[in-house]
């Protein structure tokens, strides 16, 4: 989810992504973007109630968002909410309701919704084995909103200690949901095995394994997630040193190049510091470089329950709002 802003002609050079929300904005990465948690809260409870277990996300934070040069949002939710109870359940209307009512408002300004189930591989917190109940899975759901062309649909979060062959099963089998329910213009993020770590995406296994994935639109944009500190978890406020962002990124990057495929980070953060903040800059600068696989960047994270986070984005006081965005801004848009 990062931003992006200046310019970056390169990047755009393929027609596939020219889109309509690039058209006023020269971008030096094609996505700029931001996480938008608060659905998939109290994952422990799969039911919740709507304003006490969870929440959706606050329209005007889109604006706001949008104003800063952001294109990109990755919406948040919980599988177990949209279709209660198993895979192949008929969709909640209400939940339903509430994901399109988000998703029609930001691709009606012209930016990318991302429908990300935050489920990491997992159903009622069992691994999902059963692939073509996953394949009908999304297969419902891309027939919501399979004419609306500035939908991306991202096959899971985070998939983690899991079979690595299966890994790539429910990946294909989302990919072919997807292309089944007529949703042919879209984006599809695969994301991979070990939390889609880009530092590891070669060294787990992700690469050799999910190059093999299949897309008749081919249309694929591989989505990895970053983050800064000691162990690469996102849980902490220090960065490992001022470099760490563009080194991290380096053998994914290659992979991406030797096999002339698109990447997205599509989630990054790190804390309020002058060294994470140089991280960041060195980090985005790279990715620029690079603008001809890396398509752009999601930060983690914005949502109106966030409080004092500190990775907080969410306007007007989050950390990140406050302290990050104006530094990194640029390096998007
Ligand atoms: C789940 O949410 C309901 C409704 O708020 C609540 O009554 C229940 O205690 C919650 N269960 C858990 C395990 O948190
Ligand atoms: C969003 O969910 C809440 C709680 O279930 C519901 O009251 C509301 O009608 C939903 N909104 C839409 C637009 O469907
Ligand atoms: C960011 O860090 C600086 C330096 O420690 C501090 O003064 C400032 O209050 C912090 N800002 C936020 C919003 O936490
Ligand atoms: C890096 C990070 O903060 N990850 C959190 C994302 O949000 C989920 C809940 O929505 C947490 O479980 C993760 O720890």
């Amino acid at each position: 989810m990062l931003f992006e802003k200046i310019l970056a002609a390169a990047a755009l050079a393929s027609a596939a992504f020219a889109a309509p929300a690039d058209k006023r904005q020269t971008r030096k990465l094609k996505f700029f973007g931001i996480n938008e948690s608060g659905a998939e809260f109290g994952e422990k409870n799969f039911t919740g109630v709507y304003g006490k277990e969870y929440i959706w996300y606050d329209l005007n934070t889109i604006d706001t968002f949008m104003q800063q040069g952001m294109n990109m949002f990755r919406l948040n939710f919980l599988m177990e909410r949209l279709t209660p109870g198993s895979l192949t359940a008929p969709l909640d209307p209400l939940y339903l309701g509430n994901l399109t009512q988000q998703i029609t408002y930001i691709t009606g300004k012209g930016a990318y919704a991302m429908i990300q189930p935050h489920n990491y591989g997992r159903f009622l917190g069992e691994i999902i084995t059963d692939t073509a109940g996953f394949k009908t899975w999304w297969q419902n759901v891309a027939e919501q909103y399979k004419d609306n062309e500035l939908v991306v649909f991202d096959t899971n979060n985070e998939y983690h200690d899991m079979d690595q062959q299966l890994v790539f099963d429910l990946n294909q089998a989302a990919i072919d949901g997807v292309r089944a329910a007529g949703a042919t213009s879209q984006y599809i993020t695969p994301e991979g095995n070990s939390w889609s770590g880009a530092w590891t995406w070669v060294s787990s296994g992700n690469a050799a394994s999910l190059i093999n994935l299949k897309d008749p639109q081919d249309k694929l944009i591989y989505q990895m997630h970053q983050y800064l500190d000691t162990d690469g978890s996102g849980t902490h406020a220090e960065c490992v040193s001022a470099t760490i962002f563009s080194e991290r990124l380096k053998a994914a990057t290659q992979w991406l190049k030797d096999n002339k495929k698109q990447g997205l980070i599509g989630e990054f953060a790190a804390g309020n510091n002058t060294q994470c903040i140089n991280a960041l800059k060195d980090g985005l600068s790279y990715m620029g470089q690079n603008s001809d696989v890396w398509t752009g960047a999601l930060w983690w994270a914005a949502g109106p329950w966030w409080g004092d986070y500190m990775y907080s984005m969410e306007p007007p006081s989050g950390t990140a709002y406050t302290v990050v965005l104006p530094e990194i801004k640029s390096y998007f848009v």
